[in-house]
């Protein structure tokens, strides 16, 4: 006789997390691996307060996946780390008052520990954390070989500089004109910067989106972010009419712009420029009201971009009196402007205006009382106040009567303009003015210039610094550490001066998913991997991580891949070749999330109810790349339904010949469609969906539960990726009753369930339909189908339909597996 076992989750997790990571259960071997999966879950960065309920959510599905593939017969291999660097854990360790080194270490403890709770099959012995110097040397190596290959460059330029985080940041790091990680309103200032040259990937970068397996709905950010548009470049000269022949005349300066529709020249009424414009300058001499530009310049150049292009904002701008361009098309004088809805960092800084094709012209020029010339003629019955669209020429001279799209080229090769490409990408701005970053491998001398640290002398240690504080000067704290920037210059040995910022967190985190493989095979390498580990991992199988990195981490990672492929370090160009968005947890109406103050802890949950219950409970919620709404209530029902499953299983006793005696058709039935079932699900991230499959699988193996003990393995592994605890001991438990031999081996290495097609094949029979015993109609439907299913199926027959057209049905008589017969 068995006892009526109970689930003692506190005791059975310890004991198999003890007994897999003896067994190395979740340890590929890297280097010989046969069928290789590299399943990565996104960096985590989290501050001490820990891993939330959120990052959990995230982890799980990632785990559940790798799961299934682990099952499937691929070495998987499912590393973790800490991306601990940069300014989330210094913005961390600022706001509780403690030094980010120590709270680094703090930081690392907690994190690990509760990751070991979460019953993921992590890869422990390859952790890795960015602020380890055997990690950062090789992020300062790979600023070298940029610098090295002319990507990593000086300029001085408008870059958003965040107030409360005192540093500069780049354009990916400003989410709706506010700083990514204080949100506080970004400003801009003129400065000197390093950058990473990505526009000269924008191409690449583009097209390969059509190559790789990824969320659409981060492919469209990337492309929208990367925005590719044709146009072309169009000169206007400026009017020298009023000015006489003088040699140094404006002629010499002609205004080019950059435009998507040359095709609307003619209604070109006026020009603007960019406070930036860097001519503005040179047209000094001729401005009549330069007070008032140059105070209208300064004030908008501190806006961000984001505010300047808002289409809530009333347009400004101010006219460079006397002045005047000259339209190339009909040699018209047009007045010129500058305003700050034209950016300086897109196209030529200057635009051609035409009021009455584009929204933004036409509002300034309603404002401003400038003229509007409408060139293009809409199709009929498109009744809009701006037209913007394509269709027929007019007011445009010898064009008149063409098509837009046609009349657009010829009006470029009329003027002489060029055509061109213009991407919205902008290089990435690398350093940063704060102390907890890799220390950017610069030394700066007097006769050589910018020289890279040698790479023997790597890392260059960021030093302990008391007083890490940014000091909002335009320079990291590391500038007034005089022991770390005096140094010689490794090429002439003259004194010489490091640089003293340090390279943005993306940059720590954009090449991690290299290292992992190779933490403990590349040590004393040349580069930063091990190529025969990396040719046999890479690149990443299955990535899951959130959306709201598209355009950062995940733009990045695909940038710097294509330069070490390039630089003949990768044998491929895209570092991830299948990536899924996961969706986020809700809770009372707002994402779960440190800023809005609701974020939950998963350690009481996991103490209270078990790790499976809870794993299982938040991917219950709803599919897993849509997120889900967490509430306490559910989580009941969950653990009720294991501790239903653990009965069930674990009280049978397998000697007794009536435990596994051998199933009724339907039950088998029913498991070989939910192996075809979860199996699909899991591949999908439908993880909801088949958790329920297995819960209606359960409620009738209850009912009947007889089984043979090969079916009840496989009910228990079709658990397993979701529960890999309590499937762990089931399965365990039922091996030790049924076999003499003592060696483990754990369910999660075992073969994923195959269903047997035969047996989910739904079986059809021909439904006879009859209107008052007579016979009208047939159609093959599904054995099982019920009266109403049968009805529906026979009143949706035209056949049929026109029978009973203006007849009353009395009543339906339904003979299973034979027919239906209409009685009107
Ligand atoms: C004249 C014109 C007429 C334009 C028309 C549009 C419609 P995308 O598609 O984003 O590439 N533009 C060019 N440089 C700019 C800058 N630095 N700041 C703000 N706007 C700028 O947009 C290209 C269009 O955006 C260009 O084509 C230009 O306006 C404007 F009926 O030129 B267009
Ligand atoms: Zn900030």
């Amino acid at each position: 006789m068995s006892m009526s076992k109970v689930f003692n989750h506190q005791k059975v997790e310890k004991k198999w997390q003890r007994i897999w990571q003896k067994e190395k259960i979740y340890e590929p071997n890297l280097k010989r691996a046969k069928k290789p999966f590299y399943n990565l879950m996104m960096f985590p960065y989290p501050s001490a307060e820990g891993l939330h309920v959120g990052n959990m959510y995230a982890f799980t599905g990632s785990d559940i996946y790798g799961r299934l593939k682990r099952m499937q017969g691929y070495d998987v291999f499912e590393p973790i780390g800490l991306d601990g660097f940069g300014i989330h854990s210094e913005n961390y360790a600022l706001k509780i008052g403690t030094h980010p080194a120590k709270q680094a270490k703090i930081s690392e403890k907690r994190f690990y520990k509760q990751l070991k709770l979460i019953g993921n099959g992590f890869s422990w012995n390859e952790h890795l954390e960015t602020y380890d110097p055997e990690y950062y040397r090789w992020t300062q190596w790979i600023f070298i070989q940029m610098f090295k290959h002319g990507l990593a460059f000086r300029k001085k330029s408008s870059v958003n500089w965040c107030p409360s985080c005192k540093t500069v940041l780049a354009d990916e790091q400003v989410i709706n004109g506010k700083c990514e990680r204080c949100s506080s309103k970004v400003i801009k200032k003129e400065l000197e910067q390093w950058f990473f040259r990505i526009t000269r990937y924008a191409e690449r970068l583009l097209r390969n989106l059509e190559k790789i397996d990824w969320s659409e709905k981060v492919k469209i950010s990337q492309k929208n972010w990367i925005g590719k548009s044709e146009g072309a470049l169009i000169q206007f000269p400026i009017s020298t009419v009023a000015e006489g022949n003088s040699p140094e005349g404006l002629s010499q300066f002609p205004i080019t712009v950059f435009t998507t529709r040359p095709d609307t020249l003619f209604g070109t009424t006026y020009l603007v420029l960019a406070p930036e414009y860097p001519l503005i300058k040179n047209l000094e001499f001729r401005i009549k009201n330069l007070g008032e530009v140059k105070k209208y310049i300064s004030r908008a150049k501190r806006k961000s971009e984001q505010e300047r292009i808002s289409e809530a904002r009333e347009k400004t701008g101010v006219q460079l009196k006397g002045i005047f361009a000259i339209n190339p098309a009909n040699k018209k004088e047009i007045p010129v402007w500058v305003a700050d809805y034209v950016l300086a960092s897109y196209g030529t800084a200057a635009i051609m205006a035409v009021p009455a094709h584009d929204k933004r012209d036409y509002e300034f020029a309603r404002k401003f009382n400038l003229p509007i010339i409408e060139v293009i003629k809409p199709p009929e019955n498109v009744k809009e106040n701006i037209y913007e669209g394509e269709g027929i020429m007019i007011n445009s001279g010898k064009f008149n009567g063409l098509a837009s799209e046609k009349a657009r080229w010829k009006i470029t090769e009329f003027v002489a303009g060029k055509k061109k490409i213009q991407y919205r990408l902008r290089d990435w701005l690398i350093s940063r003015q704060r102390y907890w970053g890799p220390p950017i491998p610069i030394i700066y001398c007097k006769n050589c210039g910018a020289v890279p640290v040698p790479e023997k002398d790597l890392p260059v240690k960021l030093p302990f610094v008391e007083d890490f504080r940014p000091k909002g000067k335009g320079v990291s704290p590391l500038a007034s550490v005089k022991s770390f920037y005096e140094t010689k210059c490794p090429k002439c040995r003259a004194k010489a001066r490091r640089e003293t910022d340090v390279s943005d967190t993306f940059l720590d985190s954009a090449w991690y998913y290299f290292r992992y493989p190779s933490t403990r095979s590349a040590r004393s390498g040349q580069i930063p991997w091990d190529s025969q580990i990396t040719k046999r991992w890479l690149p990443v199988d299955m990535y899951i991580g959130g959306a709201e990195h598209a355009v950062l981490h995940l733009l990045y990672s695909r940038f710097l891949t294509m330069v070490f492929y390039d630089l003949k370090l990768l044998h491929f160009e895209e570092p991830f070749s299948k990536f899924r968005a996961h969706g986020l947890l809700i809770k009372e109406g707002a994402k779960m999330s440190k800023s809005k103050g609701n974020i939950l802890n998963p350690d009481d949950y996991i103490k209270k109810f078990g790790a499976d219950v809870f794993r299982m409970y938040l991917m219950f919620l709803a599919p897993f790349e849509q997120g889900g709404d967490f509430r306490d209530a559910g989580i009941l029902g969950i653990k009720r339904f294991l501790e239903r499953v653990y009965r069930l299983i674990s009280n049978r006793d397998y000697q007794r010949k009536s435990a596994y005696s051998s199933a009724s058709i339907s039950v088998t039935k029913l498991l070989h469609q939910t192996i075809k079932k979860v199996t699909e699900d899991i591949e999908n991230l439908h993880y909801n969906t088949a958790i329920s499959a297995l819960m209606t699988l359960f409620n009738e193996l209850e009912k009947k539960p007889s089984l043979e003990i090969g079916n009840w393995k496989l009910v228990i592994k079709l658990l397993a990726p979701f529960a890999p605890y309590l499937t762990e001991e089931l399965y365990q438990q039922l091996k030790t009753q049924n076999s003499k031999l003592k060696t483990f081996r754990s369910i999660h290495l075992e073969p994923w369930p195959k269903y047997d097609p035969k047996l989910i094949q739904e079986e059809k029979f021909e439904l006879v339909i009859q209107i008052n015993g007579k016979v009208r109609d047939k159609v093959s439907v599904s054995t099982d189908i019920s009266q109403k299913e049968a009805q529906e199926i026979a009143f949706s027959r035209e056949k049929i339909k026109n029978w009973l057209k203006g007849k009353k049905t009395k009543k339906t008589i339904f003979v299973p597996k034979r027919l239906i017969n209409i009685v009107v």
